[in-house]
């Protein structure tokens, strides 16, 4: 008999299809009652492929071996809860690094040329009558990466063909990379022009980004958020874009996604992205492949290539 592997939401389809090739695939999101759903098959589930996945959901699914997460952060499992049990769990690691660093460099000249405020300004027509306000540009600027991993390494390559300068941030200075390290997140923020927050989520990351960092990257500098909501306190962010101290934010990911706090839409220093890092066909299918070797690698006895739990 296939394994039984419950689908916690819409995966890519060619994802879908290598599930439903190899495993006995649940859907969660079809039917009008996920609970009668969890009732009925609760038993029989031995994995889930997706995410968001609660202490509540492992606990009407007694027979749950593996979590494997479509994505690199796994912070939407909850891996006490799973440590608790022996439940592995596994990502998908690297495949995602050149989509999420390319998305942002693109976001970081969206914010600073406007190129958003330039699409409308030569669609309503407004060129016929006026110049382009003038913009701002990368080079020469430095760049403070807060959490220089794999993705980190990969926007701080692309950053340098920016002819930008790149510093960054973590809990550990890497002797192998060439930036400069700062073990003070302020202190960074205080000599960049742009702070570029790349680290996971979860409760060791949550507000790491703090008003006192924001305030120190000041009225001429701008953050660029593609790893989580969570990592900025955005009520202060919000605050100090309003009021002109902190100069500009591209963001990707929001505290409480898909909701986007209304504050945000007023603002003209904002350039605003729905959660689409990785969301590029091609990254898609390949954290797919990720996802099911993981599976394929735990239902044949074989430990997980990228197991964190
Ligand atoms: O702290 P270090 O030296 O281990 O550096 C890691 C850094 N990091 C932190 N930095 C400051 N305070 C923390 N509490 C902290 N925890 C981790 O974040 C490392 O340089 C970086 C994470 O790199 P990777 O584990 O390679 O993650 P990856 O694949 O680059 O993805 C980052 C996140 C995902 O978890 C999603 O949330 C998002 O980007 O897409």
């Amino acid at each position: 008999m296939k394994p039984a592997v419950l689908l916690t939401h819409r995966l890519y389809q060619s994802t879908v299809v290598a599930i439903e090739a190899r495993f006995d695939a649940i859907r969660l999101y079809e039917g009008p009652d996920p609970d009668a759903v969890l009732v009925r098959v609760g038993e029989r589930v031995r994995a889930i492929a997706g995410g968001h996945v609660s202490a509540d959901l492992m606990a009407k699914l007694p027979n749950l071996e593996i979590i494997a997460n479509f994505g690199v952060g796994y912070d939407s499992v909850d891996t006490t809860a799973a440590k608790a049990r022996g439940i592995v769990v596994t990502n998908t690691p690297d495949v995602l690094n050149d989509a999420v660093a390319e998305l942002a460099i693109g976001m970081m000249l969206a914010l600073g040329r406007k190129i958003p405020q330039a699409d409308r300004f030569v669609r309503e027509g407004q060129w016929a009558h006026d110049a382009y306000p003038l913009t701002g540009e990368l080079n020469g600027k430095t760049v403070g990466i807060l959490g220089l991993g794999r993705i980190g390494k990969e926007i701080a390559q692309r950053a340098q063909a920016m002819k930008m300068r790149v510093v960054y941030h973590g809990r550990q200075k890497q002797d192998d990379q060439p930036y400069i390290y700062y073990n003070n997140l302020s202190d960074m923020a205080r000599d960049a022009d742009w702070l570029m927050v790349i680290v996971p989520g979860g409760a060791a990351t949550q507000g790491i980004v703090t008003r006192d960092v924001l305030d120190a990257l000041g009225p001429e500098g701008a953050i660029v958020n593609l790893g989580r909501g969570s990592l900025v306190d955005e009520p202060a962010m919000l605050d100090l874009l309003e009021t002109g101290k902190l100069g500009g934010a591209a963001l990707d990911v929001f505290l409480d996604e898909p909701r986007v706090d209304p504050r945000f839409f007023a603002l003209d220093n904002v350039v605003l992205s729905p959660h689409q890092g990785s969301a590029t066909h091609q990254t898609r299918h390949k954290m797919g492949q990720t996802l099911v070797r993981n599976l394929e690698a735990y239902f044949a006895g074989h430990p997980p290539p990228n197991r964190v739990i």
